[in-house]
């Protein structure tokens, strides 16, 4: 399947939606009236684009309404080449060191950070690179299981510990077996927590920390996932977190099980971090690079 497929599958609730939305309303209206703006504002702002995309593409929509005239406006179009256009200089890609590169995978309790984990290191295994799968989640009791569980599915060694033991001499353990294996990542599996418990967040420095005395320079890449049905709180955990771990970029899973798509770009906008990944699926396949126009064109699109 390709990229643009993936994509398009994976953002069909929220695609269905606002192409459904925008087009009533044009129809109802081929003059732009203020009614049909203000429900076309609802529309963006229904599916979580955010104020500010929002007003974006409303002032691109009355511009192009004047130089073109009524009934020449596509309105989609016009929509998809703002989104396209806020999102271009976000950095989709995964860092890589010369030696070693750490990835640590953080995030509040059930947003995909164990599938996340193991997802990547499925595609940059398709990169022809190799990885380490650190189960570091060792709070929860099935955790080690299900990371056991996809790394034999995957063929991706996976290092653990038992329940309850320290997930800082995890890490360092699996940091160990990838520079004797001289592996190109680890992805470290870390247990979910809230923002608001101080412990937690304690705890999670601490495994940087160990992890940076390992490896200079590492975690080389902080990943926070965000489960895209929780809508805007999303924003305030990833607030929080890079309070406690600074960020190098955000992962947005479960888009597939909303038509509130926008919130990549609303989080994108609001805080200048780099989205990196999107989850469309739980398939190993269904994490993919973040591409701005894939993205943008998903949405809008009737292609
Ligand atoms: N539909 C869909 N489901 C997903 C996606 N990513 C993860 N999931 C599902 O979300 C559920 C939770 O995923 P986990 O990876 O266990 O989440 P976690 O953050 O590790 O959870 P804790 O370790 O308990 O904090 C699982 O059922 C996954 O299959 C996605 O992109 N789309
Ligand atoms: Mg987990």
């Amino acid at each position: 399947m390709g990229l643009f497929q993936k994509f398009k599958d994976g953002l069909f609730k929220t695609h269905e939606k606002l192409t459904h939305e925008i087009k009533r309303i044009v129809t109802r209206s081929p003059r732009l009236t203020a009614t049909s703006i203000e429900e076309l504002e609802v529309a963006l702002i229904g599916a979580d684009l955010g104020m500010a995309m929002t007003s974006q593409i409303i002032t691109a929509v009355k511009g192009a309404y004047e130089t073109q005239g009524n009934g020449g406006v596509d309105i989609l179009a016009v929509a998809q080449r703002e989104v396209e256009k806020a999102l271009a200089n976000n950095k989709a890609e995964l860092r890589k060191e010369p030696g070693l590169t750490v990835v640590s995978i953080v995030g509040v309790n059930g947003t995909g950070k164990t599938t996340t984990s193991a997802k990547l290191a499925h595609f940059v295994k398709a990169q022809g690179q190799t990885s380490i799968l650190a189960a570091c989640d060792t709070f929860r009791a099935a955790a080690v299981e299900q990371i056991k569980l996809w790394g034999e599915r995957l063929n991706i060694p996976v290092v653990s510990g038992s329940h309850g033991a320290d997930p800082a001499a995890i890490a360092h353990d699996a940091i160990s077996a990838a520079i004797s294996r001289k592996a190109d990542y680890v992805f470290i599996d870390t247990a979910g927590r809230l923002h608001t418990k101080t412990n937690l967040m304690l705890e999670l420095q601490k495994v940087h920390r160990v992890i940076g005395k390992k490896t200079p320079g590492a975690p080389h890449e902080v990943l926070l996932v965000l489960d895209a049905t929780t809508g805007m709180n999303a924003l305030n955990q990833a607030r929080e977190f890079h309070k406690a771990v600074p960020l190098t970029g955000l992962v947005v899973t479960k888009l597939d099980g909303t038509s509130k798509g926008g919130m990549v770009v609303a989080i994108q906008k609001e805080l200048g971090l780099p989205i990196k990944f999107i989850g469309l699926g739980e398939q190993a396949d269904d994490l993919q690079p973040f591409d701005a126009k894939q993205f943008a064109e998903a949405l809008f699109s009737e292609k």
